[in-house]
């Protein structure tokens, strides 16, 4: 090992036990005060860093990592999803880029159900109808939702997270369908309808789950056009990344009455989301929780130190290692 620990900047306040092992590892660069970076910042804080532990919303672009100094040699980010790093720039300056897939898949994939259940169940209307005290007592007709059981859930990407939803959807005796770029195995399948047109799943979905990344295809996807396809009344729920949804079309769907109601984690543009969603009452929202539990958020951060350890003190690949699609 060189005679000097490797030098990491954090670009966020990680949890307490990720930051005390950054620190016993690495010469660390901490933001107590969680601060966000923005680009040109985050350039002059990185001065004479080896890397950089990021998270979701740190704007490393093209023109960031342009700027970077030469000693940064790698970016981890606090996350599975990297549509903030742009890896194709990180690679042209060889740069390694990683992420943290897999441990927060269960968290995310229990607080989708949170926002499906929330969404069909009313839960927003309910709890403030209860905390402004206007909870005149049980009635036959209050709050009345959509029933789930038996209900048709259509995942679009059938990766670890929207597996793991159609496990918890089965317990709930929903019938599956999906949409992924390939066929699932049998044993991952389970049972569960594939659809290679994402477009032709739409009709047979009375709650969509939105779990694909964030890319240029993706941009907007759930559009007007498409919200035309589902059932009348279906519901429309996100735990991937807001800007899968064009937030217009699905403000008019939910406020004609359209669609049901929408469990939303994710927002294009977060954390300044569309004004209209914050008076929306079928519209049960979240500020991106999908990995907020301790567990996970410990879990995050020592993967992403496990591929920082690898690289800086170990002089090997990062086991996360992630490469411009
Ligand atoms: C993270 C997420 O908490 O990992 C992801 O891609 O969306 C979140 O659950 C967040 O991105 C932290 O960087």
């Amino acid at each position: 090992m060189a005679d000097r620990k490797p030098r990491v900047l954090a670009t966020r306040l990680f949890p307490l036990d990720v930051e005390a092992r950054l620190t016993a590892s690495f010469d660390a660069i901490l933001n107590p005060e969680d601060r966000q970076y923005d680009g040109p910042a985050l350039i002059k804080a990185s001065e004479g860093c080896d890397a950089i532990m990021c998270a979701a919303g740190d704007a490393l672009t093209a023109e960031t990592i342009a700027g970077l100094p030469a000693s940064v040699r790698m970016i981890a980010t606090f996350s599975v999803g990297y549509e903030h790093v742009d890896v194709a720039a990180a690679a042209k300056r060889n740069i390694a880029v990683s992420n943290t897939p897999d441990v927060l898949t269960d968290a995310t994939a229990d607080i989708a159900l949170l926002c499906l259940l929330g969404a069909a169940r009313r839960a927003h209307e309910g709890t403030t109808m209860l905390r402004t005290h206007n909870w005149v007592g049980w009635t036959p007709r209050q709050l009345m939702g959509v029933h789930v059981t038996g209900r048709r859930l259509g995942i679009l990407g059938m990766g670890r997270i929207g597996q793991a939803i159609a496990d918890r959807a089965r317990a709930f005796r929903m019938t599956i369908h999906y949409s992924n770029r390939s066929r699932l195995p049998p044993e991952l399948e389970k049972g569960a309808t594939f659809h290679a047109d994402p477009d032709a799943m739409l009709p047979h979905c009375d709650v969509l789950s939105i779990n694909t990344p964030m890319t240029a295809a993706t941009r907007k996807w759930v559009n007007a056009e498409r919200i035309a396809k589902l059932p009348k009344n279906a519901i429309v729920v996100n735990t991937a990344r807001g800007g899968v949804v064009d937030d217009e079309a699905l403000i008019a769907a939910l406020k004609s009455g359209r669609l049901a109601a929408a469990g939303l984690d994710v927002f294009d543009g977060e954390p300044r989301i569309h004004k209209d969603y914050y008076d929306l009452e079928n519209a049960f929202l979240l500020p991106h929780m999908g990995s907020a539990t301790v567990d996970t958020r410990n879990a995050m951060g020592f993967k992403a130190l496990d591929n920082l350890e690898a690289f800086l003190l170990n002089g090997k690949t990062p086991p996360d290692l992630v490469k411009a699609s």
